[in-house]
């Protein structure tokens, strides 16, 4: 068995620090959670994630590709990162390599996820169908009118090391294509396109496993996400109501006694 790699997603418009946190909280999570495996954070901010080095935590400074003109070309661009980062990850050296976007937060050990054998695992929201514009922008026109399925989360797969390169490419180069449909999120729907496309065994992630409890109703229950292993905070709009949000899934996971001794001691 070889080793796996979980890498994520976090650049800031200068001098903001919302998807710096969000990722130490992401990190800080798998840490504590004892994922066995790598982890990389590729971000923007000057101040690294910890004053302490975490074995088998690394760090690596991007920039955006060019300057952002407003904060949605912000968004386009850093969300278009995603897939921009075959010249540090070489996925040969690893078994299996895992995207988690940086707004998700894990309460328990995911090394499960990388059971799977298939060479691309990933997560059909419940109660979605692609043809939303989140997922569909890349079907074609008798795809838009048949295919049942339901929309893929961009923000959470697993790939086989060997076949990494391949799918960010097909990613990046399906994203650079005009959408066929209607399309709200971009970099999404390329993926859900690659997905269609994908000529190799394609699992699915442990279901029940992955919440999304801002965006799906079918989540939303407490239990449902409380029980999950990945919490993630999609269509969280703001990045400091995602914060706030995974900041209390975090303390609620890990900083919980039925003492309260934390809040006790704050709150002397
Ligand atoms: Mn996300």
């Amino acid at each position: 068995m070889g080793r796996n790699l979980i890498y994520t997603m976090a650049l800031d418009p200068k001098g903001a620090t919302g998807h710096w946190n969000l990722a130490k909280l992401l990190v800080s999570s798998l840490l504590r959670t004892r994922f066995t495996g790598d982890i990389i954070v590729f971000h923007n901010s000057p101040r690294p994630l910890y004053m302490v080095p975490r074995k088998g935590f690394r760090e690596i400074r991007l920039d955006l590709p060019r300057a952002a003109r407003d904060m949605r070309d912000f968004a386009v661009l850093a969300q278009t990162c995603k897939h921009s980062v075959t010249k540090w990850i070489k996925g040969a050296e690893y078994d299996k390599v895992m995207f988690i976007d940086c707004d998700c937060v894990v309460l328990r050990n995911i090394d499960h996820f990388f059971d799977d054998d298939s060479d691309l695992a990933i997560f059909s929201e419940p109660g979605t169908d692609i043809q939303g514009d989140s997922y569909g922008g890349y079907l074609t026109d008798k795809e838009w009118q048949r295919l049942v399925r339901r929309g893929i989360n961009s923000g959470t797969w697993v790939v086989a090391g060997h076949r990494f390169d391949t799918l960010l490419r097909r990613w990046r180069t399906t994203q650079a294509r005009t959408p066929t449909q209607i399309c709200g999120l971009r970099e999404q729907s390329a993926f859900n396109r690659v997905v269609l496309d994908w000529d190799g065994d394609i699992g699915e992630l442990p279901a029940g496993e992955i919440a999304l409890p801002l965006c799906n109703r079918e989540l939303s229950h407490y239990r449902a996400f409380t029980n999950c292993a990945i919490v993630h905070a999609a269509g969280g709009d703001d990045v400091n109501h995602k914060l706030r949000f995974l900041f209390s899934a975090f303390t609620g996971a890990f900083l919980f006694d039925p003492q309260l001794a934390l809040f006790n001691i704050l709150e002397m």
